[in-house]
């Protein structure tokens, strides 16, 4: 069988806005109270997934989370008309409303955990949405994005949905940020190496400690469990503490893996020789004796707070329809002499075949790169076929969403923007028309007057 991986890229929300939620995110902290741009943000956001789609890659679309997220607010205790509500929630606290029209969702490497029919027992691929636990304003995404993934995959002999882990810090999980498939090419037997920064039940454990660790060992676990994935095709890895410490609040910041080759900083990992060399034993020995191409980059060529202001580790690393590899780098990498001079390095002695960097600032500026705008689907070409297709990018769903952001998104969003109630209106209205775009059904729960 035939098996490609698709990128599905999360479509950047009409409210994106830069509000400094995410404490231990240095890009988020930095930009907190900066206007934003959501128009520039969606259209950066669709050049990318143009771009990759016009390489012949399948590339998919993951719809918008409805902001401000009313729901919570009610449960909150708010009450009143739509504009009342989001007023009382302001004056009680701006930070509270801007947690609620917060368009993280976009980042879908936070979206959920994938495993491939090829790895589970059932040879369905299994989806588990990320709980976000530790942020409050990602907390909010889990049940809507469980719903998306739903109407995305929507084929239950193809497909198995699972809900969210429990909300707690113990099961703290981030989704496929932390999660990295490991296979000779996608199809073949893959390894997953899941990336956990501590472990809830053992208080001895290491842990950093100036900034949360956001994803725990035993929410790993337990999707290892719930996507009945073999022991032998499981490992575990702990990030390394001080790093978290420093900015690198997933393992996407810190390391990027593709089929058989894993780029990480040589610091990404606790005890990395140790890790490093159980990571090598278990894939050969999946294998047949093939050995992981693993790449770690020196501190002495990328210094952690390089890696972490240009996101050179946030780039995707993919296999092109010719077998070249293309690394798709933020265009903040090319800016940074030491990590172009590295990679300009990684070009010449082969490792890679092809650097493109991508302009993604508005995302950037809030601590998203190129590889958190997207989940990673392996699927079959079998499998393919069952996608919802206006959820897949093509000339004609990008022309339709690039001129529907035209319509509908401002060009700029303060902070004091949010108490407008035309916002609210503006931005039902968009998702409204979104839903008949892209076949969502009735995804969102506001009532359009
Ligand atoms: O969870 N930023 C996101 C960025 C997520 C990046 N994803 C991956 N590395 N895969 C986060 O920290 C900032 C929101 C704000 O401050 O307005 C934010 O949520």
């Amino acid at each position: 069988m035939n098996y490609q991986e698709v990128n599905f890229d999360g479509l950047v929300g009409p409210t994106h806005n830069y509000a400094g939620l995410s404490f231990g995110n240095v890009a988020s902290a930095k930009s907190a109270s900066q206007p934003s741009n959501p128009k520039q943000a969606a259209l950066q956001g669709l050049a990318k997934m143009k771009m990759l789609s016009d390489m012949g890659l399948s590339q998919g679309v993951l719809a918008p989370h409805n902001r401000p997220a009313l729901t919570h607010l009610k449960q909150l205790g708010f009450t009143g008309s739509d504009a009342q509500i989001v007023e009382k929630a302001y004056q009680y606290n701006p930070i509270l409303l801007a947690s609620c029209y917060s368009s993280s969702a976009m980042w879908t490497a936070n979206a959920a955990t994938v495993s491939p029919s090829s790895d589970t027992s059932d040879a369905k691929v299994h989806f588990t949405a990320a709980n976000l636990s530790n942020k409050l304003h990602r907390s909010i995404e889990a049940v809507l994005t469980h719903k998306i993934l739903q109407r995305t995959f929507a084929n239950d002999q193809y497909f198995a949905h699972h809900q969210a882990l429990p909300m707690h810090d113990h099961f703290g999980d981030e989704g496929a940020a932390n999660h990295t498939r490991l296979a000779q090419t996608h199809g073949d037997v893959g390894l997953h190496m899941f990336v956990y920064g501590k472990e809830a039940f053992n208080a001895h454990a290491p842990a950093p400690t100036k900034f949360p660790a956001r994803q725990t060992k035993e929410a790993f676990e337990a999707i290892a469990r719930l996507h009945n994935l073999p022991t032998e095709q499981v490992i575990y890895i702990q990030q390394n503490p001080d790093v978290i410490n420093q900015g690198v609040f997933h393992n996407d910041v810190i390391a990027v893996g593709n089929e058989n080759m894993l780029l990480c900083h040589e610091q990404a990992y606790l005890d990395q020789g140790k890790a490093l060399d159980t990571l090598q034993t278990q894939y050969s020995q999946l294998n047949d004796g093939a050995m992981l191409n693993i790449v770690e980059v020196p501190t002495s060529r990328v210094p952690i707070d390089d890696a972490v202001s240009s996101y050179l580790f946030n780039s995707q690393l993919i296999t092109l329809p010719n077998q070249e590899t293309l690394l798709l780098a933020p265009c903040e990498c090319e800016r940074n002499p030491r990590v172009r001079a590295y990679l300009e390095s990684l070009l010449a002695n082969n490792t890679l075949h092809n650097v493109y960097f991508a302009e993604l600032k508005q995302s950037m500026q809030n601590g998203g790169g190129p590889a958190c705008l997207r989940l990673r689907v392996p699927l079959s070409d079998e499998e393919i076929q069952h996608v919802n297709p206006k959820t897949v990018m093509n000339d004609n769903l990008y022309t339709q969403l690039c001129t529907w952001v035209n319509k509908h998104y401002r060009d700029s969003l303060t902070q004091n923007d949010l108490r407008d109630p035309s916002l609210i209106t503006q931005s039902h209205q968009a998702l409204d028309e979104l839903t008949q775009i892209m076949n969502l059904g009735s995804l969102y729960d506001f009532q359009i007057d």
